[in-house]
């Protein structure tokens, strides 16, 4: 390289002499620098190599036992008017937030090296792509900033075309959680994240660039920054239709992704495209459709439930070049987490002799990063620089009654509304309580860069300016039974809904028509195969009641986000309350 950006490396010395780090190092992306850092860590002890023969270039890493998930209520978007980063953010003005963060960083790479980690998310020479610049003291961040994004020399070199980049600033301190801050300045396009090495927390390419900064971002340009997957549904005639699907944290993102159809559908001759499982960059088309990019280019997944018959796709790119997390290990060293089969595991996740009356052997949050290319179903138009048109966007929750298996909204604005109003019962991938229904707009809850009701106005104006808008759906693949078990088989059997989805979009079926939406009719949802039919009725009941008991909740939330909620949105739930009367 002969030239760089001096705002870049300006940054970059202030930043070093300010944390006192030992060594700077900017990272080129190459195959020798990987491997360089990844017998750093098996020296030290970051990484732990894994059985060379069933996991060749596997490596767990077993993180502090108390950083293990993002920490939402420690994460806070500093915005110059509290009033921008709305009441669904922690907020705190930015001159305080910079003293704090100050404070912290201050000497704390003493003895480390500062590794520089240019970056772009989404495809190198797509006009959608937007890039960042990592400053990190974890080589573990490295390795797995490789793997979820287009980092190293080409990134950089498009940063200095472009002569911008969103700053990241990450530092795993000393892993207190009293220190830990995840800090947004959505103004100033830049990150600060200090005490934590847990995915969601460090990898600052993920979560707190590609969707809180750049919602900001792409609020002010005219796009959507989303909490999506992106899939490529091929039909037995060959035709591929783009779906994006947004559902909370540990909710089958991932699952849905790389999906393996049922066995029916397969002969048929169905196939599925993986072109991304978490975030999708939603931008309006000349033609008026809406085209989506991912701008990741590897996946970040939770490892429990993944099995040959859950996700056999996802097992099939763990067993190379994959990086763990979190996960147990068998007598002979391979990677095991519960769900997987059943093996007995050797070593918990914390490294410690297995012992049922500690709990899992893998941390319920514990993951798998691998590269986008390393999956079977792997889509190369997860690289056309214009992405892809979607069909249908699907917002999906994990709600034990109520929501029914699928539902239409009847256009867009419906539809805005429907995701504003997503409610779900909380994972493990963030800390707190598992199990608790909250709402959870467009899955957007913890990332969000600013106020909601911006948000959904910012929706309503994108949806305006297409001429042909995605249909938009809700999905609940988690209804329960009176015993508590999951009434839909999910998995490859979502294909089956999808279907319907598909000939929706495309005017081939009718649907019944109720005040919250559309639902299939009898007999809609092909079954044929299932060894067991499925209560279909209760999936699909339209409960008056308990709909009216939901709307007026729907109301009560939106009430936190005024005076910013959208008129149309209140119209919308006017609406559908006047019409269950
Ligand atoms: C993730 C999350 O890691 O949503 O994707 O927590
Ligand atoms: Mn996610």
């Amino acid at each position: 390289m002969t030239f760089r950006l001096a705002s870049l490396t300006k940054w970059v010395e202030q930043a070093a002499a300010h944390a006192r780090a030992d060594h700077v190092h900017w990272c080129d992306g190459s195959d020798a620098e990987n491997q360089r850092l990844i017998d750093l860590m098996l020296e030290t002890g970051d990484l732990v190599r894994l059985n060379e023969q069933t996991h060749p270039d596997c490596y767990l890493h077993r993180s502090d036992p108390d950083d293990v998930a993002r920490v939402e209520h420690l994460t806070y978007v500093c915005t110059e008017d509290p009033h921008d980063a709305g009441p669904n953010n922690n907020w705190m003005a930015p001159d305080e937030a910079h003293a704090l963060m100050d404070d912290l960083f201050a000497g704390c790479m003493e003895g480390r090296t500062l590794y520089v980690v240019p970056y772009c998310m989404g495809p190198i020479d797509s006009p959608f792509s937007r890039c960042g610049v990592e400053i990190t003291d974890s080589p573990y961040v490295v390795v797995n900033m490789r793997l979820m994004t287009r980092m190293g020399s080409d990134a950089l070199e498009r940063i200095e075309r472009d002569g911008s980049f969103v700053k990241g600033l990450h530092s795993t301190g000393d892993l207190d959680p009293e220190r830990r801050f995840i800090v947004h300045f959505p103004e100033e396009l830049s990150i600060q994240s200090f005490g934590s090495g847990y995915g969601g927390n460090a990898l600052l390419g993920k979560k707190c660039h590609a969707l809180r900064i750049a919602s900001h971002q792409a609020r002010t340009e005219g796009w959507l920054a989303e909490h999506m997957l992106i899939v490529g549904i091929e039909n037995p005639a060959g035709e591929v239709r783009y779906l994006a699907a947004a559902f909370p944290s540990a909710c089958g993102k991932t699952n849905m992704a790389m999906l393996i159809p049922p066995e029916p559908y397969r002969e048929a001759g169905w196939k599925v495209w993986t072109l991304g499982d978490d975030i999708a960059w939603l931008h309006p088309g000349q033609d008026g459709r809406l085209y989506a990019i991912n701008p990741e280019a590897g996946f970040f997944g939770v490892a429990p439930g993944t099995s040959r018959s859950t996700n056999p796709n996802a097992l099939a790119m763990l067993n190379k070049g994959a990086i763990f997390t979190n996960v147990a290990v068998t007598e002979d060293n391979q990677p095991w987490w519960e769900g997987l089969d059943d093996r007995v595991p050797a070593l918990d996740w914390r490294g410690r002799k297995y012992d049922p009356s500690n709990g899992p052997a893998a941390h319920p949050n514990s993951r798998f990063t691998t590269s986008m290319q390393a999956c079977p179903s792997y889509s190369d138009q997860a690289e056309n620089p214009d992405g892809v048109p979607i069909d249908a966007i699907i917002f999906g929750g994990r709600r034990a009654q109520l929501a029914p298996l699928v539902l239409q909204a009847r256009d867009w604005e419906h539809g805005v509304l429907v995701g504003a109003a997503m409610a779900s019962e909380t994972t493990a991938a963030a800390a707190g309580q598992v199990g608790v229904v909250r709402r959870d707009p467009m899955a957007m809850k913890p990332f969000g860069g600013y106020h909601f009701g911006d948000y959904w106005q910012h929706w309503l104006e994108v949806g305006q300016q297409l001429t042909h808008p995605p249909a938009i759906f809700q999905v609940n693949w988690f209804r329960r039974d009176d015993e508590g078990g999951f009434i839909w088989p999910g998995f490859g059997d979502n294909l089956r809904v999808v279907e319907w989805i598909l000939d929706r979009c495309r005017g081939q079926v009718s649907a019944v028509e109720t005040p919250v939406g559309f639902l299939p009719e009898d007999g809609a949802i092909d079954l044929s195969g299932l060894k067991r039919a499925p209560d279909m009725n209760a999936l699909l009941a339209y409960d008056v009641d308990g709909w009216r008991r939901e709307l007026s909740e729907m109301a009560g939330f939106f009430q936190e986000f005024e005076p910013r909620v959208p008129e149309s949105l209140h119209g919308q739930l006017a609406r559908a309350s006047a019409e269950i009367g």
